[in-house]
């Protein structure tokens, strides 16, 4: 059985809801592979693997603290890689540590590629307030919880 796959991290939208529309916007584009203005279950899979990818910086399989601190750096504002944000260490230590303790399943310390699929799915639903397995933009741009319109 083909699982719905999710899209993003609960870490990136805590970060992008707070922040950035911009960030946001840059993310669903990258999801949205062929452009229609919807996230499919297809895309999310390749989307939450791409993102694993980019997480796991030693390709060793699992995101550790230190890879997660890098990544959202260097990624949480929309920058380019390699250029980060002027953001307080303690601050993103807290959001690494904070998002692996909510995804470490088996509590190793490390995220898996199958725990990041697993707390992405997760979030994928929260944000699909119709339930139809496809996030539309709209959906995409508003926190789970927030107001309809
Ligand atoms: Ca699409
Ligand atoms: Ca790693
Ligand atoms: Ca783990």
């Amino acid at each position: 059985m083909r699982v719905a796959a999710p899209i993003v991290s609960m870490t990136l939208l805590l970060f992008t809801t707070c922040v950035d529309a911009q960030t946001r916007e840059d993310t669903f584009r990258r999801a949205d592979r062929n452009g229609d203005g919807v996230i499919d279950r297809e895309e999310n899979a390749a989307f939450v693997d791409v993102d694993f990818n980019e997480r796991d910086a030693d390709r060793d399989g699992k995101i550790s603290h230190a890879e997660l601190q890098v990544w959202l750096r260097t990624h949480v504002y929309g920058q380019q890689p390699g250029t980060p944000v002027a953001l307080p260490t303690a601050a993103v230590s807290a959001v690494a540590a904070t998002d692996i303790q909510q995804k470490d399943l088996d509590g190793d310390g490390f995220i898996s590629r199958d725990e990041h699929r697993k707390a992405a799915k997760q979030f994928f639903r929260a944000l699909d307030r119709n339930g139809d397995g496809r996030l539309t933009h709209n959906e995409f741009g508003r926190p789970p919880g927030g107001q309809r319109q």
